[in-house]
């Protein structure tokens, strides 16, 4: 499908007709377009042989024409032509988080600003604070965004890493002669990015492993193909990384690759001192295999109980495991329901009886339903009066659910002043309220601690949502005294989440452990928009597992009762 393609150039155009300062009506005009492309279910070119697109709302006879011309030409007439009127690296700037269109646009009008060196030397001039609306606080701004830009590391979140890596698994384990196929490195430990994926296999026919990997759908190059191992780069320019294993080396195969590398070294000088030798082909004394086949064996031969592929990252665990205490994780089964969920009352996709079946296929016994509130009107946050409406249609779909329950709840905005976006009545009538921060990121570190720790002095507040509002690759985190934040929760028996989103992961895996050492209670969410998300329990799962947190640690092991129960005693006395 094209559909994706044929979004982003309308993007690119108005991104492009908007640096230029072009009417406003145009620039919409293709923004819509662009949105209303990128949410289509069908393939945009059966559409366009039927005639069919200028009955889509937001798509005129201009969008349509540039459309039937993209498909029959693979280039797009209008974008190409304004293309030509800015300079070939201008719109690259656009990628820098925080610098928009039309401050491009001005910069170049107004200081010559072509390349990301020149926008470097003009955000140390002096001339820039002349510009109209170029304040020291927007400068520093752009500065930090060009950082976050060079710093980027071109690793690939773990959320669009994990389905393709089902994908191929599945691929493998259907190939003749497969016995094991398993996850290695980093996406086996579950960090919340990858550089590749690599994958071991053992089975009795590699030839026909390895012909089956290169060969199939998506592969775009083979940058190695021998007997035993291969790699290839996919479409979406994810590499990974096959190996084929002999069975009797399994379990040393899948340590030595799944690292980390420094877990490894640790595991290595523990050999050593017993008068062993472990590599990726075994635990060896002299020419004597000592272990191989599982990982349990080498592990046990080393003297240790076998380590959870999340906690080796050498941060304590070989310590613990030599002396038998590494903690015992949280599992997904302990999950009994998601924290965070948005419907289409505000942002999302579904409706709540969706959203609730969804939950309750998934095992769960609940789910919150936590739309945005009022103040966030890009997000159509919800009124006083709609929050009540919403209220009342939880209490109907509630009665037809057996053995599952909707919790009402809000992820209310934390306003600039601290305050919580809903008097203290509403707040109280629902079961859960999550609070966080979507606005005045530029805040200082104070202002910003500040509003946190104000809103979990409100007694309604039990969770606070993504704390540091990272984006992964992104958007840096605001600047927030998380250790102020941490012991405020302790204190105000608040919650903080680890919001399961795979471009948020926030808190992370070492913040969360943090918190939870200084006795705060942590709240799994997925912020999903549509029930499609929910998977992303496992990330908030095993994020936790990183963060070496035992259920009792996770608010949404509790049942609903003790779960209610917990909200309503946590805090200050109400
Ligand atoms: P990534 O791909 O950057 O997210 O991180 P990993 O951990 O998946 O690293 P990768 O793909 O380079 O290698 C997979 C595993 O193989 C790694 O976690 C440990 C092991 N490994 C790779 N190279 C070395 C090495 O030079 N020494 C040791 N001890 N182990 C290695
Ligand atoms: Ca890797
Ligand atoms: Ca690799
Ligand atoms: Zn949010």
């Amino acid at each position: 499908m094209k559909n994706r393609e044929i979004a982003r150039l309308f993007h690119a155009t108005a991104d492009i007709l908007e640096i230029l300062d072009a009417n406003r009506f145009r620039i919409n005009a293709y923004r819509r377009a662009a949105r209303v492309v990128e949410d289509l279910t069908v393939d945009i070119a059966e559409l366009a042989a039927s005639g069919e697109l200028t009955e889509l709302p937001g798509i005129g006879q201009g969008t349509a024409d540039a459309i039937v011309d993209y498909l029959e030409t693979g280039e797009m007439f209008g974008y190409e032509s304004v293309r030509k009127e800015i300079p070939p690296k201008l719109a690259e700037l656009l990628e820098i988080p925080g610098l928009g269109p039309k401050t491009v646009g001005m910069l170049w009008r107004e200081l010559n600003v072509r390349t990301l060196r020149q926008l470097k030397r003009a955000l140390r001039s002096r001339k820039i604070l002349e510009l109209p609306g170029m304040g020291p606080k927007k400068v520093l701004k752009i500065q930090g965004g060009v950082r976050a830009y060079e710093s980027r590391s071109g690793r690939t979140l773990l959320g669009a890493a994990l389905p393709v890596a089902d994908r191929i698994i599945e691929l493998l384990r259907g190939v003749k002669g497969v016995k094991d196929v398993s996850l290695a490195g980093s996406a086996r430990r579950w960090r919340s990015t990858i550089g590749d994926l690599d994958i071991l296999v053992t089975g009795s026919d590699p030839k026909a492993v390895i012909e089956a990997f290169v060969g199939m759908d998506g592969v775009v190059d083979v940058l190695a193909s021998g007997t035993t191992k291969a790699s290839v780069r996919m479409d979406d320019a994810l590499q990974i990384d096959l190996r084929v294993i002999a069975a009797a080396e399994w379990g040393a195969a899948l340590m030595y690759f799944t690292g980390s590398k420094e877990h490894n070294v640790r595991l290595r000088g523990i050999a050593r001192k017993k008068g062993l030798k472990l590599s990726e082909y075994g635990l060896f004394s002299g020419d004597d295999r000592v272990a191989a086949k599982t990982e349990k064996a080498v592990y046990r031969k080393l003297g240790m109980p076998w380590i959870a592929p999340e906690l080796r990252e050498d941060r304590g665990e070989v310590e613990a495991a030599l002396d038998r205490s590494l903690p015992t994780l949280v599992t997904s089964e302990d999950i009994r329901g998601d924290l965070h969920h948005h419907t289409s009352w505000s942002d999302g996709f579904a409706s709540i009886e969706e959203v609730a079946r969804a939950a309750k296929r998934r095992g769960y016994e609940y789910i919150i339903i936590s739309d945005h509130s009022q103040s966030l009107s890009i997000a159509n946050g919800l009124s006083e009066e709609r929050l009540l409406e919403q209220g009342e249609e939880i209490d109907r779909i509630n009665k037809k659910l057996r053995g599952f329950r909707i919790l009402k709840g809000t992820e209310a905005d934390i306003k600039s002043d601290g305050s919580v976006d809903y008097p203290d009545e509403i707040l109280s009538g629902l079961d859960v309220v999550i609070a966080s921060i979507h606005s005045g990121f530029e805040q200082s570190q104070e202002q910003i601690t500040g509003r946190i720790i104000s809103a979990m002095e409100n007694p309604n507040v039990d969770i606070i949502g993504h704390p540091t509002g990272r984006l992964i690759e992104r958007r840096e985190p605001y600047a927030v005294d998380l250790d102020a934040v941490m012991r405020a929760a302790a204190e105000t028996g608040t919650a903080l989440e680890i919001n399961c989103h795979d471009e948020r992961v926030d808190l992370n895996d070492i913040h969360a452990r943090r918190a939870v050492e200084m006795g705060v209670m942590i709240s799994l969410g997925t912020d999903s928009h549509d029930p499609s998300q929910g998977w992303m329990m496992d990330i908030g799962v095993h994020t936790a597992r990183r963060a070496w947190l035992a259920p009792q640690s996770i608010l949404n092991t509790l049942d609903r009762r003790a779960l209610l129960k917990h909200l309503s005693r946590s805090g200050p006395a109400r």
